[in-house]
């Protein structure tokens, strides 16, 4: 049976989950808008990668005999300056995620909760990836700067992305 603190704690990350699979969907919204089609369907992805870490949480706290509670969602930020902004943006978010999921990990250990600390490690790695993955998109528009060209080839290129990869 799981602990209070903990529950509590883990309903609030089902809701940062379903959080960031609200922004990155309000993100591709933005890049179909702006005729980046590639980028708008790797957010897509993403955002079911989101639901995905969501149940993964969600299935913890059942298998524990804990109590799902679902939170209200804040709204999704609608506009960007740019592709680069919109990215920035997207590698802050997981950043903010890696600094949830540390305290997360700091609150098993001080419950002695090992089932949510061998839970948790998945996601420890996972932060890992995700954060390289959104930092790598903004160093290279970075180096594109301002050529056209160079925007629509990573376009074509994050279009890539299949349902399977991370
Ligand atoms: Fe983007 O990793 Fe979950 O939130």
């Amino acid at each position: 049976m799981i602990g209070k603190r903990m529950e509590g704690a883990l309903n609030e990350q089902i809701r940062e989950e379903l959080s960031s699979a609200y922004l990155y969907l309000s993100m591709a919204a933005y890049f179909h808008g702006e005729g980046l089609d590639g980028m708008a369907g790797w957010m897509r992805l993403q955002a079911k990668e989101e639901l995905e870490h969501a149940l993964k949480i969600f299935d913890h706290l059942v298998e524990r005999g804990g109590r799902v509670r679902l939170e209200a969602l804040p709204e999704p930020r609608f506009e960007w300056g740019s592709p680069l902004e919109a990215w920035k943006a997207a590698y802050e978010h997981e950043r903010h995620i890696t600094g949830r999921i540390d305290e997360l990990v700091a609150l098993a250990q001080e419950e002695k909760d090992n089932a949510a600390l061998v839970m948790l490690q998945w996601f420890v790695a996972e932060q890992v990836e995700e954060e390289d993955q959104t930092r790598k998109v903004v160093e290279m528009l970075e180096r594109i700067g301002e050529s056209g060209r160079g925007l629509l080839w990573l376009d074509k290129e994050l279009g890539k992305r299949k349902k399977e990869e991370k």
